[in-house]
């Protein structure tokens, strides 16, 4: 019976969560860079056909903040991993077919590599 109850559960979850969907797109330029530094400005940008409230953004390579104030306009959940800030998911979500920026400083000369997952709609 429980087991059963669990399996109904881990359903529902995988319904109303896309694991690393591709309703996001993510692009980023470099906006600056210096002594071994570089600033990027990174878009994310709804692509699907509803608002998303919340995403999981896992940097999976070459993040590598001198302090944690290095990356901003997301917040942090774990090491490498981020979400929207809340001013976002308070106000409904980012509707499809609009955008938001973040933009971090890393040290290196070269961008980091991020995912999105657990998008929420
Ligand atoms: C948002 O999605 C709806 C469908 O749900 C679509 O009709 C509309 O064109 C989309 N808007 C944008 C800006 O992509
Ligand atoms: C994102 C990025 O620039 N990655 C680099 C960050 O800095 C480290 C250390 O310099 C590099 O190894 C990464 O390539």
């Amino acid at each position: 019976m429980i087991k059963k109850l669990l399996l109904l559960a881990l359903c529902f979850a995988l319904l109303s969560v896309a694991i690393c969907d591709n309703s996001i797109s993510i692009s980023q330029i470099q906006t600056g860079s210096w002594e071994g530094h570089s600033a990027w400005e990174v878009t994310l940008v709804n692509t699907g056909t509803r608002p998303i409230i919340d995403a999981t953004l896992v940097a999976e390579s070459n993040l590598i903040l001198d302090k944690p104030e290095n990356i901003w306009s997301m917040e942090l959940i774990s090491p490498n991993k981020y979400h929207f800030p809340s001013w976002i998911t308070q106000n409904g979500g980012l509707n499809n077919g609009t955008k938001h920026t973040f933009g971090y400083i890393n040290n290196s000369g070269t961008p980091a590599v991020f995912s999105v997952c657990d998008v929420r709609n």
